[in-house]
C-alpha cells in the first residue's frame, strides 16, 4: 500500500515535470546562413544547431546577457546548448563571419530590448570585427516589431 502511494506520487511529479519540460528548437546551417535567424525561447529552453558540416558556433563576447558562459563549439559538429539566462545572444559562425553568418536568440523577456541592441551597435563603433552583427541587430530589430516583442 505504502509503496503503491510513493509509486503514484512519483508517476504524477513525472508528469508534471513533462509539462514544463525545455522546448526543443532547431536551427539549420543552409549554406552560409542559420535558419532561422532569429529564435525566441523561454529560459530553460534548448537551441540545437544541425547540419553543420563547415561551421560552428562561437557566441560574441560583447552581445551576451553578463556573466554567460562562452560557446565556442568544434568546427563540424552538431551542438546544442540550454540558455538559462534572459537576454539576447549574437553568436557567428567564425570561419564565414565575413558573409554574416550569425544569428540571435532572445531568451525571455529581458528590461529594455531596444536598449540592449542599441547597447550592441555602440560595440561596434568601437570594434570593426563586429561590423558583420549591423546588418543582423537591425534585421533583428525589424523581426521583433513584427512580432510584436517590441
Ligand atoms: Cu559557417
Amino acid at each position: 500500500m505504502y509503496k503503491r502511494i510513493i509509486l503514484s506520487f512519483c508517476l504524477f511529479w513525472g508528469l508534471v515535470g513533462q509539462s514544463v519540460a525545455e522546448e526543443e528548437y532547431e536551427i539549420r546551417a543552409v549554406g552560409v546562413k542559420f535558419d532561422p535567424l532569429f529564435v525566441v525561447i523561454e529560459p530553460g529552453d534548448r537551441v540545437s544547431w544541425t547540419n553543420m558540416p563547415a561551421h560552428l558556433i562561437e557566441t560574441i563576447d560583447v552581445m551576451v546577457p553578463e556573466g554567460t558562459d562562452k560557446i565556442l563549439t568544434e568546427m563540424g559538429v552538431d551542438v546544442s546548448f540550454v540558455f538559462d539566462n534572459e537576454g539576447v545572444y549574437v553568436y557567428k559562425c567564425t570561419p564565414h563571419w565575413g558573409a554574416r553568418m550569425g544569428g540571435i536568440i532572445l531568451v525571455g523577456n529581458p528590461d529594455n530590448i531596444n536598449g540592449i541592441i542599441d547597447a550592441y551597435f555602440e560595440e561596434i563603433k568601437k570594434d570593426k570585427s563586429l561590423l558583420p552583427a549591423k546588418g543582423l541587430l537591425k534585421k533583428f530589430r525589424k523581426h521583433l516589431e513584427k512580432e510584436g516583442l517590441l
